[in-house]
């Protein structure tokens, strides 16, 4: 067994981070790997490694004629997505992880985890890749280290964080980072054909260690499972470090709203999946709303910190988009359509003929033939009968935030952007309104605190099971669900010039089961009416659940929508919110110990409200 010392691990010769060395000595002497790389994030690096990938069939070079520099890499067929079951936070208490994180006792998961970690990356070439997640250098930002044996994570890391030598720069001979270690778990005997997409089909680990702020990830090359700088880091240990130390990391879209005036106002908003949310971040305005722009500073994660001036700013920590791409296209999202022309790598879409990718929803009509994303022959035909899709429903493009045109000129601002509103949105087809605005702070954290999405799928007019999730933060949030609730109280309590709190449902539905609302570029006529609503310039109508606008508030320039369609819209129904209450109490229960006392009283408070079936008008 070969020892590794902080003299033979290859480091670049100006590196004097001792520490750094040392641990990456301890993980090449504990996984064995052939070779040592220090990631420099340069493109001849990017570019040689997309070669070398090309050359072992891990990648296709797409046509440079249709997609300048850019790549499809196909996944194993087991290795498609985030395993949350497989996700586990290792808190010393397991109270502190709560009931809605898996757990394990560190001392049991580490000792698990030596021995996975034993030899893993034999006959594999070990890449150091030091990351900022933030500007470099700036006040909001933190550096990690990501450890792998995947140059597919390596390369996904040059575009969703800032990464190499000048990283190391700023770390310096002593600086913080959040060491994060990633194995496929797929090492190589002598000679062994290394598998298109190496993993370990059985056995995954998604591991996080809280209190010394530690990511150990076993057995998959996907996304979030891997490209550790994004959920585990950005979310699941931030979130730990934004509670001690005052601030919030937040599955958050940041955009930017600017008037014919000029007035620039950013508001951040949390989805669950499936609801729009980069669609969202890089919405188009009506023909109609002349000189009313909307920018893009992030689709994904925000890190916000209370500012000097009492209000709270907000980083973007990524520096790419790693969106869903089914469903993507010119008409659901012009913008990402135009991020997505070079410099890209597609996981899990499908191959067209002319070597550019297709996936479902990107045009009206599917190419005539594809290599769909198992590498089978595809055809319209064989996917009617088949039931087969040509792109895996959860495909992947991975491109650089600066290609979006509409990316926001401060998206890199070290100091953040200042946040004047919260959206909180929902996929529901009943009881919740198009937008209503919480009363005030608590108020708000409790309608985030109950948020719900439902599964979709459902069938036309049947209503699908709602699933809540808090603040859109339940796989991502790295203690207890309860605790955090109380962190954004106290946060509202702290900080002096709080940004309004909105809830949101584009998906509402009429007897008929068809949507109510057209939703996509339509969506700016709530968006100006949060605007307004900040700003203190536009009217609302009370109602149960807050300040609703009255059908007079809205700006209804170049719409078809009626007054009449848009009653149902808002309709608060007491006997839904009923129900809906009582859902609450179901959820809250299961967080009993640690939920904020205030919780149930702000419930029973809300039922009384809509015990009189208040109604927007
Ligand atoms: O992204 C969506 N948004 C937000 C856009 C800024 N989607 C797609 C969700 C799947 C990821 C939406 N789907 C939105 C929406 O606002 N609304 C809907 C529902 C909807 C779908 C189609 C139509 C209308 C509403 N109309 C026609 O197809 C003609
Ligand atoms: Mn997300």
């Amino acid at each position: 067994m070969a020892e590794f010392s902080p003299a033979t691990i290859d480091a670049p010769a100006t590196l004097n981070h001792e520490r750094l060395k040392q641990w990456v000595a301890d993980i090449a002497t504990l996984t064995q790997p052939d070779r040592i790389h220090w990631a420099d994030g340069s493109q001849r690096e990017y570019d040689r490694l997309c070669a070398e990938m090309v050359d072992s069939g891990m990648l296709v070079k797409l046509n440079p004629k249709m997609r300048k520099n850019s790549y499809l890499a196909c996944s194993d067929p087991s290795d498609v997505a985030r395993v949350e079951d497989r996700t586990f936070i290792c808190s010393a208490n397991k109270a502190d992880a709560g009931p809605t994180n898996n757990w394990e006792d560190p001392t049991v998961m580490r000792k698990t985890l030596n021995g996975l970690f034993n030899g893993c990356m034999r006959g594999r070439t070990m890449y150091v890749i030091p990351f900022s997640m933030g500007p470099l250098g700036s006040p909001i930002a933190h550096i990690g280290v990501e450890i792998t044996d995947s140059p597919y994570v390596t390369i996904n890391m040059r575009t969703m964080t800032r990464m190499g030598s000048d990283v190391l720069t700023v770390l310096g001979s002593d600086g913080e980072f959040v060491p994060c270690i990633h194995s496929v778990g797929a090492p190589l005997a002598p000679g062994e054909k290394d598998a298109r997409w190496p993993c370990n089909r059985t056995t995954k680990y998604i591991v996080h260690y809280p209190e010394t702020r530690e990511i150990w990830s076993y057995g998959s090359g996907y996304g979030g499972n891997a490209l550790l700088g994004k959920k585990c880091f950005a979310l699941r240990i931030a979130s730990n470090m934004a509670r001690e130390e005052g601030w919030l990391a937040e599955h958050m879209l940041i955009l930017g709203v600017e008037n014919p005036q000029g007035e620039k106002t950013y508001v951040a908003a949390a989805f669950p999946s499936a609801c729009g949310k980069t669609n969202f971040a890089m919405l188009i305005p009506p023909r109609t709303f002349n000189g009313w722009k909307i920018s893009t500073v992030g689709d994904d994660i925000a890190w916000i910190k209370p500012g000097k001036d009492g209000r709270l700013y907000a980083i973007n920590p990524e520096a790419g988009f790693f969106g869903v791409a089914p469903g993507t296209s010119e008409q659901t999202n012009f913008n990402a359509m135009a991020t997505l022309k070079e410099n890209v790598i597609f996981t899990n879409v499908a191959l067209t003929d002319d070597g550019d990718v297709w996936w479902e929803g990107m045009t009206k009509e599917p190419p005539a033939h594809l290599i769909d994303w198992t590498g089978q022959d595809w055809t319209p035909e064989i996917g009617r009968s088949s039931g087969r899709k040509a792109a895996h429903p959860n495909s992947r493009f991975t491109a650089p935030a600066s290609q979006c045109p509409s990316i926001d000129p401060h998206w890199q601002d070290p100091n953040g952007v200042p946040i004047s509103a919260f959206i909180f949105g929902g996929r529901r087809a009943t009881t919740v309104p198009l937008v209503h605005e919480a009363f005030n702070w608590n108020f708000g954290v409790y309608m985030a605190a109950t948020l719900g999405s439902e599964t979709t799928a459902a069938a036309v007019g049947q209503q699908g099971i709602v699933r809540r999730d808090p603040f859109a933060m339940l796989p991502f949030c790295g203690y207890h669900m309860g605790d955090y609730f109380n962190h954004w109280l106290q946060m509202g309590a702290l900080v002096k010039n709080k940004p309004r709190i909105f809830c949101v449902n584009w998906f509402r539905r009429n007897e008929k089961g068809e949507f109510m609302w057209p939703g996509f570029g339509e969506n700016m006529r709530v968006l100006k009416w949060i605007v307004e609503r900040v700003h203190g310039r536009t009217g609302a109508v009370e109602s149960g659940l807050g300040w609703m606008p009255g059908f007079d508030d809205l700006d209804w320039t170049g719409s078809e929508t009626t007054r009449a369609e848009f009653e149902p819209l808002m309709q608060v129904d007491a006997q839904a919110w009923s129900s809906e209450l009582a859902q609450h109490g179901d959820w809250f229960e299961k967080l009993s110990d640690r939920l904020p006392r205030q919780f149930p009283l702000k419930r029973e408070l809300l039922s009384l409200r809509l015990a009189h079936g208040t109604a927007a008008r």
